[in-house]
């Protein structure tokens, strides 16, 4: 989910030490992504061997360490021809550590070297295979299956050109990835391909460069087809690894060499965005998923395994005119904005591997083995700060409905206040995005304390309470850098809606209703990016509240955790007064408020509470209110009233709230634009609150 950089130079001297510095530079570039741990892997000094570097922690460690190193590593030597590659590791399987950090290598000896970025969903199967041929497993990454298995290739076909060894390991992969390898065997030549990753190439030439296009190749269909891709596009976590031995693997039917330049002294950068590109060339190749692309003897060939369609025939060679700091940013002027435009993918994130839509089965490897201990719980207490309390608020209905257990929903401080009774018969799950957060730390261990089974809901492998955990769900939503949570809470939404449905699992009389939640799981990416048009809308909305003093929010059932997460997204970024209201509590005091003049929005969806939110929308409408309503698209009762309105696509109630939240979210981060305030860090608040 972070950073690849690769630099490979082709009959263009350069010194070791200036590899190193490229390739540590990438690196720093590509910092703001957010990561855990740096490696880079180079030939030795004598070019018979790959020296690992690497280092939890930042890239300046990493930067220290290779300085240590630097006489083992031959700094002054010049080559010719060399292939670097580099990693910022975010961790999604195993903590972040030396060993788990990239570049992974396929055996002792270093034949293969890989980085990868993103998640292999079948891992654990493949693993199981490498481990019956022998091979030893050193890290707890899902990605080093991928470099050995690639080296088991290679032992069994020897005559296999790098390319089309990556071409057959891809093959096997279930997942997402950007994957760039470097071997001993195939000393000077890089690989690299993507599957839901970003990955791009930039080509750098002493002279013009003689085309503006790649073609691609094709790969023969003519090798029979293995047991293994044929199921390739099933999304199974825990499909047995394949009925027969070993795949014939692919032959390409292309033999030409492809020599796209005019000039043999090239340099290739291979980087997960161009920001760590640009200071290098301009000219640029953006991968698409299942290219392959391979420099060898200084040309960069691309190659596709046919899966018929429109195919396209050849990759443009882009000419890049942003600036650094629009490229971190993508097209987005802040990192809360990228964040929230992510959520369509990062919501795919959170359930890959684990959501399989064509059977319904739903699996949490991370706490698969304590199911049967958790069913016999009683009782699930969620616990968690801010906005990662909201998603326990926003998921309470949905697992007390599924589990027919009591939900407690605790603020981690408060809970701590009361020296709240927790036994050892008591499941207790602790939310968090950065898994450091003191106050929920402090619960954990109190809870732990009390013998109660600890379950963590993380963003942040290798964190504190990821590791003081029995068990937990990491959600993948990849690194937030916004102080402000936004693409966190839709996915600890979803990690909590995917454990309910393992819960629910074997309950014939819930069979309906978990297939409505899983169809609406599905369906979610698009209709995120639905709501997402209506930034635009929420823009203008923004423009009439931005001078007011206070904003209230009000809701209820499924989608009061939406007016809290509102509330709280409105206050932390605009430091405008804003409040969220349980719909059913208007009259009990907050109904004061109501006049003309106060700024109201209300969240009126057709679920089982739709009468009473019409209710609560009389009163404030009977007392001159004049509400932005948040309803469901086409709902013509709400729309008559002629109020403002924003439209959101309907889903199934219990995941409403996902699709809510999203233009509170759009709309607290533009009345911030608008006032000036700063959105990336608001005043007085940290990303991580290690403070009690
Ligand atoms: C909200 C903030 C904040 C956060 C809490 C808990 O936008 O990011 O409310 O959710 O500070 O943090 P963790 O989720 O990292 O425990
Ligand atoms: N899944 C891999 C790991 O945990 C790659 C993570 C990343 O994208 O940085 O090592």
């Amino acid at each position: 989910m972070c950073g690849i950089f690769a630099y490979l130079n082709y009959l263009t001297p350069k010194k070791r030490a200036e590899i190193l510095e490229l390739l540590v530079n990438g690196l720093k570039r590509l910092e703001y992504r957010g990561y855990d741990s740096a490696g880079v892997a180079v030939d030795t000094a004598d070019d018979k061997d790959i020296a690992i570097i690497k280092k939890a922690g930042k890239v300046a460690l990493l930067e220290e360490e290779i300085k240590n190193r630097s006489s083992e590593l031959n700094m002054d030597g010049s080559t010719d021809i060399h292939c670097g590659i580099a990693h910022t590791r975010w961790a999604t399987h195993g903590v972040p550590n030396e060993v788990n950090c990239h570049p992974l290598r396929s055996d002792p000896h270093n034949g293969f070297v890989l980085v990868h970025n993103g998640i292999i969903t079948n891992y654990k199967e493949v693993k199981v295979f490498l481990e019956k041929k022998g091979y030893k497993f050193e890290s707890e990454t899902d990605t080093e299956v991928i470099v050995k298995l690639i080296h088991h290739f290679y032992q069994k076909h020897p005559s296999y050109s790098f390319r089309e060894l990556v071409e057959s390991v891809v093959q096997q992969l279930e997942g997402a990835f950007a994957l760039c390898f470097k071997s001993k065997f195939f000393p000077g030549e890089c690989v690299a391909t993507r599957r839901g990753s970003p990955l791009l190439v930039g080509i750098k030439t002493a002279t013009r460069l003689a085309t503006d296009h790649i073609p691609i190749l094709y790969s023969k269909e003519d090798h029979p087809t293995s047991p293994i891709n044929k199921d390739a596009d099933s999304n199974s976590e825990h499909r047995p690894y394949g009925r027969a031995d070993y795949p014939t693997l692919p032959r390409t039917g292309s033999t030409s060499e492809f020599e796209p330049l005019e000039d043999k002294q090239v340099e290739y950068f291979f980087a997960s965005d161009a920001s760590a590109i640009i200071e290098h060339t301009n000219r640029v190749i953006y991968f698409e998923d299942d290219d392959v692309a391979a420099v060898k003897n200084g040309s960069l060939s691309i190659h596709r395994i046919r899966r018929g369609g429109d195919d396209p025939h050849k990759r443009e060679i882009t000419t890049l005119k942003m600036e650094l700091q629009q490229i971190m940013k993508g097209n987005y002027d802040f990192f809360m904005q990228k964040e929230i435009f992510e959520q369509p993918d990062s919501v795919i994130n959170t359930m890959r591997g684990r959501v399989n839509f064509e059977t319904g089965n739903v699996v949490l490897g991370g706490i698969k083995d304590y199911i049967p201990e958790i069913k016999r719980c009683r009782r699930l207490m969620l616990i968690g700060c801010g906005t990662s309390y909201h998603s326990a608020i926003a998921t309470r209905q949905l697992l007390e409905e599924l589990t027919e257990l009591p939900v407690m929903v605790e603020l981690a401080s408060d809970f701590l206040d009361r020296t709240t009774p927790v036994f050892r018969d008591d499941v207790c799950f602790f939310i968090s995005q950065s898994g450091e957060t003191a106050d929920t730390l402090m619960a954990l261990r109190y809870c732990k304390e009390r013998g109660a089974l600890i379950v963590g809901i993380t963003n942040t492998v290798g964190s504190s309470i990821c590791r003081e955990s029995h068990c937990g769900v990491h959600i993948n939503a990849g690194p937030e850098i916004g102080v402000a949570s936004t693409k966190a809470y839709t996915s600890q939404f979803i990690s909590l809606v995917m454990f309910a449905l393992v819960m629910s699992e074997d309950r014939l009389s819930l069979r309906k209703r978990r297939e409505d939640i899983i169809n609406g799981l599905r369906n979610l990416q698009d209709q995120i990016r639905q709501v997402l048009k209506l930034d635009d809308k929420v823009k203008v909305l923004a423009g009439d509240l931005y001078k007011k003093k206070s904003l209230l929010i009000m809701g209820r059932g499924f989608n009061f955790a939406t007016c809290l997460e509102g509330a709280l997204k409105v206050k932390e970024l605009t430091y405008m007064h804003s409040e969220g209201i349980m719909a059913g509590e208007l009259k009990h005091g907050p109904l004061a408020l109501i006049d003309e003049a106060m700024p109201v929005m209300m969240i009126i969806m057709r679920d089982p509470v739709y009468v009473k939110c019409m209710n609560a929308l009389q009163q404030v409408t009977a007392r001159d209110g004049k509400p932005i309503i948040i309803c469901e698209e086409g709902d013509k009762e709400t729309l008559a009233y002629g109020y403002k309105t924003l439209e959101i696509p309907k889903t199934v109630d219990c995941l409403q709230g996902i699709l809510t939240v999203i233009p509170m979210q759009l709309l607290s981060f533009h009345i911030a634009v608008l006032k000036g305030c700063n959105v990336d860090c608001p005043r007085n608040l940290a990303k991580s609150v290690t403070v009690e």
